[in-house]
């Protein structure tokens, strides 16, 4: 059997370590064919990776580029250059296997990664079934240039057959993370993240997940997935379990499903999920998380004001926000609120109608992100917009440095203030580019939660430590 070594490039550790589900979904559909290692680099950093590119010496090495940039307008992280200088070049320098490179941030822009990073080849959007057929073209010294999705070294800037052809669905493999990585290190903060679909049907004029995952729902099997959430519990015991869905509850009935089957096993899992969409929920749906087991969730609606709703085309209403809101009181369900400022249509008194939203319905124990400007990322509406309002020009790079949207009337500055102004007044409000807890302040966190005992998420013990420094600084203040 031919080696395979799969590496994660991914050094980012806020707003907590992401195991590399990706690869290791790679890694469990690849066996039959392949003998697979998976070099895992958020802890180890690139140290040992050398080392054992010389001791498994392998056939092909596979590269996943998961993050480019933080999406913070003002304080942005390019993390390319790191994954090329501790992952990419000293392997390139040492071994000539040829290199695959692959992965979620690599699919919004793979001309440009193909181009950096010197890759002889480079695979867009999901990885099962493409790379088995590159691989076995190498194997067999054909060309892959026909292959779907995939880029080759000496063709840089054509993708060589359509972008947009999505192979029919296969089932998606369980991950056994736990078997290809040490799951150790991810314990203490981490999550073990499962996929219950792919694609996305939503229309977002800012998003790129339809071009990454393909436009439709390709389901799971509840029973599949609640199988898969059981052999991790007997193998890892207690552990959080996240959903990696861009939304967990679309399309309606598939959420509602994946409970129900949670709910049947009698597991008892504890469960997270981001992408909760405003727009199918119901107290059933929330009544069946909570009896399944859910701990967490991510609510993003972007905006509480019509009109920028509207124009972001989220498809859901103000009555859909306001019903989630309520409903994430009615259960205690702990919740983290994501809202983009700065929009097309946004104004001084549609930001005013966002806070006022968060003033009235937001349950001031949940945490509020609100980020400033709209990443402008290729192939999608607001691309367009930017485009047709100056805001970016034609041929300029979308890649580096990331440019940013932010209507006329909602600048960067102007927004930059109108946000902080939030922030001071509701504690539980947070500016993106101030979200990043100091090490400082996690480690007291994890102090507070082990001296208290406290099994809430994580955010909560966070916005408790803010608040109570920020009552300090106020009584300070008032003694000079
Ligand atoms: C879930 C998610 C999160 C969750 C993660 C929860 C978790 N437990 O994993 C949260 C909310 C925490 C999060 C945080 C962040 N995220 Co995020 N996230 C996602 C999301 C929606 C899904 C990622 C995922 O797990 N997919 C499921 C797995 C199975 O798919 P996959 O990794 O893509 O792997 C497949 C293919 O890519 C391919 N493949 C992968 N590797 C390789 C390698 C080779 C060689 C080959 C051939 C193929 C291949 O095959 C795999 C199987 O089919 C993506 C958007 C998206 N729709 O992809 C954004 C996304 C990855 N996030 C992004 C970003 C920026 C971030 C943050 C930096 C944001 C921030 N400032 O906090 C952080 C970074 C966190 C970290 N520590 O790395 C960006 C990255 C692009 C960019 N602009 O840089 C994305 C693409 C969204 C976007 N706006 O564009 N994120």
């Amino acid at each position: 059997m031919k080696r395979l070594l799969l590496v994660n490039t991914n050094l980012e550790k806020y707003p907590y370590p992401i195991p590399p589900l990706g690869i290791c979904l790679l890694a469990s559909y690849l066996k039959p064919w392949y003998e697979v290692n998976v070099y895992d680099g958020v802890f180890d950093e690139g140290r040992t990776l050398v080392d054992l590119v010389q001791a498994y010496d392998p056939d092909y090495i596979g590269f996943s580029i998961r993050n480019i940039d933080d999406v913070v307008a003002d304080k942005t992280i390019f993390y390319m250059d790191r994954i090329i200088s501790d992952f990419i070049r000293p392997v390139q320098q040492i071994s000539k296997a040829p290199i695959i490179v692959g992965g979620c941030g690599f699919s919004v822009f793979p001309d440009e990664i193909m181009e950096l990073t010197g890759a002889d080849y480079g695979v867009v959007g999901e990885g099962e079934e493409v790379f088995l057929s590159l691989l076995r073209c190498l194997d067999k010294g054909k060309p892959a240039v026909l292959l779907p999705r995939v880029l080759m070294k000496d063709n840089v800037g054509r993708i060589a057959a359509s972008h947009k052809r999505y192979l029919p669905y296969h089932s998606i493999p369980f991950s056994e993370m736990d078997r290809h990585i040490d799951f150790m290190p991810y314990r203490q903060r981490g999550v073990f993240s499962i996929q219950t679909k792919r694609g996305c049907a939503l229309k977002c004029i800012y998003c790129n997940y339809p071009g990454i995952e393909g436009k439709k729902y390709r389901l799971r099997d509840p029973h599949d997935i609640a199988r898969e959430i059981e052999e991790a519990m007997d193998r890892l015991g207690k552990v959080t379990f996240e959903f990696v869905d861009s939304t967990f509850n679309e399309p309606a009935g598939h959420a509602e499903d994946i409970c129900r089957a949670i709910i049947q096993r009698k597991i008892h899992p504890q469960l997270r999920t981001m992408g909760i969409n405003p727009r199918n929920t119901s107290s059933e749906l929330f009544d069946l998380m909570m009896h399944a087991g859910f701990r967490q969730i991510d609510v993003t609606p972007d905006s509480a004001a019509p009109t920028v709703i509207k124009n972001l085309k989220k498809r859901f209403t103000l009555e859909d926000i306001t019903r989630v809101a309520l409903l994430t009181r009615m259960y205690d369900l702990p919740t983290m609120w994501f809202f983009l400022f700065g929009g097309p249509g946004e104004t001084v008194e549609t930001v005013a109608q966002t806070r006022n939203f968060i003033g009235l319905y937001i349950n001031e124990e949940d945490m509020v992100l609100m980020h400033a400007g709209l990443r402008i990322y290729p192939n999608t509406p607001l691309e367009k917009i930017a485009l047709k309002e100056g805001v970016i020009q034609s041929g300029e790079s979308l890649f580096y440095p990331s440019p940013y949207y932010f209507s006329a009337d909602t600048p960067k500055k102007r927004l930059d203030k109108m946000l902080k102004e939030i922030r001071d007044t509701f504690h539980n409000c947070l500016p993106a580019a101030e979200s990043s807890p100091s090490p400082e302040m996690i480690q007291k966190a994890l102090n507070m939660r082990k001296e208290k005992g406290l099994t809430e998420p994580m955010f909560r013990t966070l916005l408790r430590i803010r608040k109570d420094e920020g009552r300090r600084t106020k009584d300070e203040g008032r003694r000079t």
